[in-house]
């Protein structure tokens, strides 16, 4: 069997682990709250195969989905992988058959045309359906209960996008979901579709529009009334695609944007604001509305995260060298012009987690990863390479900024928001820590975290029997909601 290039997209905690398995009945230490009733899935790229390309990344690892289920203080853990259409293909033959990350021209011709996408960014549970997602490709739709992949999820034919966003918004008191597909009717096009769907999963509507230039648009916000596009200098090129080049290079000149338009889809209203050239965001906490004023609050940084997508743009930074923080812009709508107000809210960090309660909407609290000053060097693993040693609590509105710092060696993955039923508890975290054992072991625990007491470290903690691979995004699912899927009603 071929090996796994010896670089950090395959080597400490993005070792390949490719492994299928359950377990009942973890042990646990502490307590878990009885409250903490449903489902922790997890979205975990792990390649199947050594790629054909030795600068294979991680964001071309298949896409395997983790369930952590919690119900009166026990845990149960099940992972599978996602079967698309390229696992399957790559299963049969036993090998690698899709080539650099987003790039059919490099794929084996026994595969042209076949269905790239790996399903391994983000879980989406929406209207009763559990979905993977990964931005370029349409997501698949997975059983909540056993793990086994249904299918590609277009809305009964309805959303005529050939992609779906891994960052959709569900608006906690409508109930509806609002999302989008960039490269929309294929590669480096600049064509976005953007969908509504009702609270029980029908598509709603579906309205086209062009970005400013064909741009990874990773995430986007909502508020009551609006739809925020961020869009960042990262672009794609087609001829740089058809001689085998990378899909996203970073132009550190070139403007960004930020597209603002009512959310129900009237597209022809977007409005455009030109922001500060070079600079890059994957994740935005929240955004709302005051008003005419319009608040996006992001986790920025002033050149992409990505050294992959820095380095195809020319771009020489160490990881380390990277600044940003996390970021308020404000847009007045009364006013003529394109321009906008930036002020910095809080330390540099990515991943962040709101209460669902919240989403477009002002609010107190929110969570994301960050360094520990006092950490040490972080460690090998996740998408960019270095892994989060720290969790922040922020409260925006009054500066209070509260730290659960990991020791030397240990790494920490997004957490999940577990909401509370006590009046006046913030509700929980779950989230996985790593911690580095030996020079190639990994040991890693789910920890169970009280929101609004991060800095205490964890309340129960459960060891893990295997090596797991790091993970990108995650969804806390409740009993009530599982008990709802579709999957489980009669055909
Ligand atoms: C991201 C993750 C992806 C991807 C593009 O976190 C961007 C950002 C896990 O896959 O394909
Ligand atoms: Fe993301």
């Amino acid at each position: 069997m071929p090996a796994y290039p010896q670089t950090i997209h395959f080597v400490g905690l993005n070792t390949p682990v490719g492994i299928e398995w359950a377990a009942r009945n973890l042990d646990v230490i502490g307590a878990i709250p009885a409250e903490i009733d449903g489902a922790f899935f997890r979205a975990v790229p792990d390649p199947a195969h050594a790629p054909m390309f030795d600068d294979d990344i991680v964001l071309s690892g298949d896409g395997m989905v983790a369930k952590f289920t919690i119900q009166g203080g026990k845990v149960d853990y099940a992972i599978r992988y996602v079967e698309t259409e390229r696992h399957a293909l790559e299963k049969d033959a036993r090998r690698a058959l899709f080539g650099r990350y987003r790039n059919p021209f490099t794929d084996d011709p026994a595969v042209a045309g076949r269905d790239r996408t790996v399903a391994n960014t983000t879980p989406v549970w929406h209207g009763g359906r559990l979905l993977m997602t990964k931005e370029d490709g349409l997501g698949y739709e997975v059983d909540p209960d056993t793990l086994e992949t249904i299918g590609r999820w277009n809305y009964h034919g309805a959303f005529t996008s050939q992609t779906f966003t891994a960052h959709p918004r569900v608006d906690p008191h409508t109930g509806e979901m609002f999302f989008f597909g960039y490269e929309a009717d294929g590669l480096c096009s600049t064509k976005v579709a953007y969908g509504v769907a009702d609270r029980d999963g029908n598509l709603v509507s579906e309205h086209w529009f062009d970005q400013p230039y064909c741009s990874t648009i990773h995430d986007f916000a909502i508020t009551q009334q609006y739809a925020i596009f961020p869009i960042f200098p990262t672009t794609a090129d087609l001829d740089r695609l058809k001689s085998g080049g990378a899909h996203w290079a970073h132009q550190q000149d070139l403007d960004s944007w930020v597209g603002i338009m009512p959310r129900d889809g009237k597209v022809a209203e977007m409005r455009w604001f030109r922001g500060r050239p070079g600079v890059s965001a994957f994740h935005i906490v929240n955004a709302f509305d005051d008003g005419d004023l319009v608040h996006l609050d992001l986790c920025l940084s002033d050149t992409n995260a990505f050294g992959f997508m820095r380095e195809a743009g020319g771009i020489q930074r160490d990881q380390r060298e990277i600044s940003g923080g996390l970021t308020r812009w404000t847009f007045d709508l009364s006013k003529a012009g394109d321009g906008f107000e930036e002020r910095l809210i809080g330390p540099p960090g990515d991943m962040p987690r709101l209460r669902d309660a919240d989403q477009g909407r002002p609010y107190r609290s929110a969570w994301y990863l960050s360094m520990n000053p006092q950490g040490g060097p972080p460690l090998p693993g996740g998408p960019v390479g270095f892994a989060f040693n720290a969790l922040l609590q922020i409260e925006p509105g009054n500066g209070r900024i509260d730290m659960m710092g990991l020791e030397f060696g240990m790494a920490i993955s997004e957490p999940v928001h577990v909401p509370s039923a006590q009046a006046g508890h913030d509700g929980w975290l779950l989230m996985v820590v790593d911690r580095q054992a030996g020079e190639a072991d990994f040991k890693s625990e789910l920890w169970v975290v009280d929101a609004n007491a991060i800095a205490a470290g964890p309340v129960a903690r459960v060891p893990m029997p295997l090596p797991m691979r790091a993970q990108v995004h995650g969804a806390w699912v409740s009993a009530a909601q599982l008990a709802s899927a579709k999957a489980h009603q009669a055909a």
